[in-house]
Order: C-alpha cells, then structure tokens, then sequence
C-alpha cells in the first residue's frame, strides 16, 4: 500500500505542533543528536557554541522538519521524494556526513515529534514520519553518490 492521505495528515498536523513550539522543540532535537553523538557538534556551523536558544538553530531545525513534512506530502501525491534543493546532495558530502549518521538524526527526530504530539501521539503517527523521513534520507544518500 502507498503512502495514504491519512499518514500525510498525520505528518503535517504534527509538523504543525511542532511549530508550536519551535524554540523548546529545536533544542530537545538538537539535544538529543549531541547525546546520541556528541561529536556533531563539530560537523554543524551553528552549534559551536553549543545548543542555546537562537533563531539559527531553529531555523536550520525547522528546514530538516518541514522538508520531512513535504516528503510525506510528495510520497502521497506521487509515489515518491523528489529533492527540492538541488545542492543538498553536495553539502551533506562536503561536511563528511556518512550513513549512520542518517540514523542518528532519526531517532531524535521520532522523538522530537513523539514529545510534541502528545497525546495525539500513536505508532501509525510514527510509522508514517519514519516512511517519509526514510524516503528523505534516500533521495538524499542518492544525491550524495
Ligand atoms: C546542511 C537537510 C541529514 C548534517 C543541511 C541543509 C539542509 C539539510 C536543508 C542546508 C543548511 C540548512 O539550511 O540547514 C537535511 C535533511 C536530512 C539531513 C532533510 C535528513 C533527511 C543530515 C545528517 C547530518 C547532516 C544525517 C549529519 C549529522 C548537515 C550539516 C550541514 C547540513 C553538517 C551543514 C550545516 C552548516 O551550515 O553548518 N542539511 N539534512 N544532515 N546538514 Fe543536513
Ligand atoms: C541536519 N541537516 C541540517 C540541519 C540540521 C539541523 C538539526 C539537525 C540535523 C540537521
């Protein structure tokens, strides 16, 4: 089964929690990235000062959500992601992002968005950021070979 009007809704209603509160929530997201691999902070220019409360940092969080929120979007209509910006292959490689990396950012991804669903939160919900999310990631890895 493809992605269903109901995943893409439930992407984009969260995606608009999120937004709700995109100061707390970029900071738990970046927060968990740096435990989960402290040694991204080295890889992004604006986390030299560490996580802190600026419009920077949620502007970079709010692009990486919003475009998992378009790809839910595009997986609907489609079938399938399309990179919107054309050089996202070449910076990722440039900065030395490999694989694993991919992974990391997912998970503080799910549970970025697990906090700011909250009691709409459901594994359906999860599943279809994942999807999107993965599709992303792929499209992404594609750009970078
Ligand atoms: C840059 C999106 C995965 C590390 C960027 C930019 C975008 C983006 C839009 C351009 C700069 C900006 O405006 O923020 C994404 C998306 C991802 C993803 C949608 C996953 C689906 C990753 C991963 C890493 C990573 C896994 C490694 C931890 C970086 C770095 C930059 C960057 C280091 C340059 C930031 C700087 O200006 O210092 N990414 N990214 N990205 N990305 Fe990603
Ligand atoms: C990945 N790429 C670009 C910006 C980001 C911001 C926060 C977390 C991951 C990111």
């Amino acid at each position: 089964m493809g992605f269903t009007d109901k995943q893409e809704a439930l992407v984009n209603s969260s995606y608009e929690s999120f937004k709700q509160n995109l100061s707390g929530y970029s900071i738990l997201f970046y927060t968990v990235i740096l435990e989960k691999a402290p040694a991204a902070k080295d890889l992004f220019s604006f986390l030299k000062d560490g996580v802190k409360d600026s419009p920077s940092l949620q502007g970079h969080a709010e692009k990486v959500f919003g475009l998992v929120s378009n790809a839910a979007s595009q997986l609907r209509a489609t079938g399938q992601v399309v990179l919107t910006n054309a050089t996202l292959g070449a910076i990722h490689v440039q900065k030395g992002v490999v694989d694993p990396h991919f992974v990391v950012v997912k998970e503080a991804l799910l549970k970025t968005i697990k906090e700011a669903s909250g009691d709409k939160w459901s594994a359906e919900l999860s599943t279809a950021w994942e999807t999107a999310y993965d599709e992303l990631a792929n499209a992404i890895k594609k750009a970078m070979k």
